[in-house]
């Protein structure tokens, strides 16, 4: 890839201030060099170069989880009344089988839709045994591949290699607390230490997940395991899910993503914020599936929060930039200031942060990836760049580069002006 020169109206490194009539060097992969166009023209003559009219240039958005092997249950689970409801009617469409080509096709237009909302970096939640994976690396992207473990694994964990390439990592995620039980999530944790691999989890999300760690009446005990054929399992009471997994963390030096966090007690913040833990909210899912909406006045002073879509069984879409809109406005709701602000951060450099991925992407920063977009918008772009970034869709993007490669363009033709 030869050096390049990506001029806009606005560039939004993230980690600091926008820039108008900004620049950003690209060579060998990372950004070498950003700034104003006329500085950074002069001290780089003669370089192809890209300017779009009406631009905005911002880090490549981070959609932290999803499942896009899932994408084949689009609009499959209707009708359900609470999230075990949803589970039941998950795990029951999962045991009816489904055909491999669907799978990977459907897998294959949700990757589409991933790349066309400006995504670079995707934590997919992938079966340990799923064939698809190549997809996720033949797409250029950035990939965080969860490998979903269940109880049944245990024993068989040490035996698991996570595999880590240039744009490709894989890490372990024990499905959640009331699916996988304490000698799993003992042995991932050892893992994790041992291997310096990190971890994720789908935490604090239901009311039922706070009843079932409390050892109190419940709907997985109640509907779920005998569904699967589960076994319930003894399990240290805890007040929050957060404090239920600190027991397993003991204060250890791990590097946990918890995905949802809905279910989170105040004080559960100080373990949040002690432990360094990354929280990746997915805020359409949780309404989809009817728990209710995450504190989002709670996650500010936290810098490792990230934005996911989760997958198609529990959204209506992976329209990054519609989730983006959803946070902002549930932003506004709850009363928090500069909510477009806000919104931009989580979706590149808090989910960055929430993956424990910060140094290689996320913002706009000499030696970082050039993991980049660049969006066009509709309205005058420099008065408030991040407005124009969460009111865009995919229609607005221009491009989308991972290491320097590009990944999507929207007109091929004519590129670079030279
Ligand atoms: O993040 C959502 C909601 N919380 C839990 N699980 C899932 C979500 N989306 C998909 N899942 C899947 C999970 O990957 O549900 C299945 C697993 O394969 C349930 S099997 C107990
Ligand atoms: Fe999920």
């Amino acid at each position: 890839m030869e050096k390049l020169l990506l001029a806009a109206d606005v560039v939004i490194p993230v980690s600091s201030e926008p820039i108008r009539n900004g620049a950003v060097v690209v060579d060998g992969g990372c950004i070498v060099d950003i700034g104003t166009s006329e500085e950074i023209e002069a001290t780089h003559p003669h370089l192809p170069r890209i300017r779009k009219p009406n631009s905005v240039i911002l880090p490549g958005f981070v959609n932290a989880h999803t499942h896009l092997e899932l994408s084949w249950t689009r609009g499959k689970i209707r009708g359900f009344e609470d999230f075990t409801g949803w589970l039941e009617r998950l795990v029951t469409l999962k045991a009816g089988g489904v055909d491999q080509d669907l799978v990977e096709d459907s897998m294959r237009m949700g990757l589409r839709d991933v790349i066309e909302s400006g995504v670079t970096t995707v934590g997919e939640i992938s079966s340990l045994n799923f064939g698809g994976r190549q997809m996720l690396k033949d797409s250029g992207m950035r990939v965080i591949a969860f490998l979903e473990l269940f109880d049944r694994i245990s024993s068989k964990l040490p035996s698991i290699e996570f595999k880590s390439e240039n744009l490709y990592e894989e890490r372990p995620f024990p499905h959640a607390p009331y699916s996988c039980g304490p000698e799993l999530l003992d042995a991932v944790f050892a893992c994790a230490r041992e291997n310096a691999v990190a971890v994720g989890i789908h935490l604090g999300e239901s009311p039922d997940e706070v009843d079932f760690l409390k050892n109190m009446p419940n709907e997985f005990e109640r509907k779920i395991f005998p569904l699967i054929g589960k076994e319930t399992f003894t399990r240290p009471a805890a007040e929050t899910p957060t404090r239920y997994i600190d027991g397993f963390v003991r204060g250890e030096d791990v590097r946990l993503s918890a995905v949802h966090m809905v279910q989170v007690a105040d004080e559960d913040m100080e373990i949040i914020r002690s432990s360094d833990v990354g929280v990746i909210l997915c805020p359409r899912s949780n309404v989809f599936l009817k728990i209710g909406k995450p504190n989002l006045r709670r996650m500010l002073d936290h810098e490792r929060v990230g934005l996911g879509t989760d997958g198609l069984s529990s959204n209506s879409d992976l329209d990054f930039f519609r989730e983006i809109r959803f946070l902002c406005d549930m932003m506004v709701e709850q009363g928090i200031r500069q909510s477009a602000r806000l919104a931009v951060y989580f979706a590149t450099l808090g989910g960055a942060r929430a993956l424990f991925i910060e140094e290689k992407t996320g913002s706009l920063e000499i030696g970082k990836s050039a993991d980049i977009i660049c969006v066009d918008c509709e309205e005058e772009v420099a008065s408030d760049p991040y407005s124009c970034i969460v009111s865009s869709g995919p229609q607005n993007l221009q491009f989308s580069m991972v290491g320097g490669n590009f990944i999507y363009r929207k007109d091929s033709n004519a590129f670079c002006e030279r």
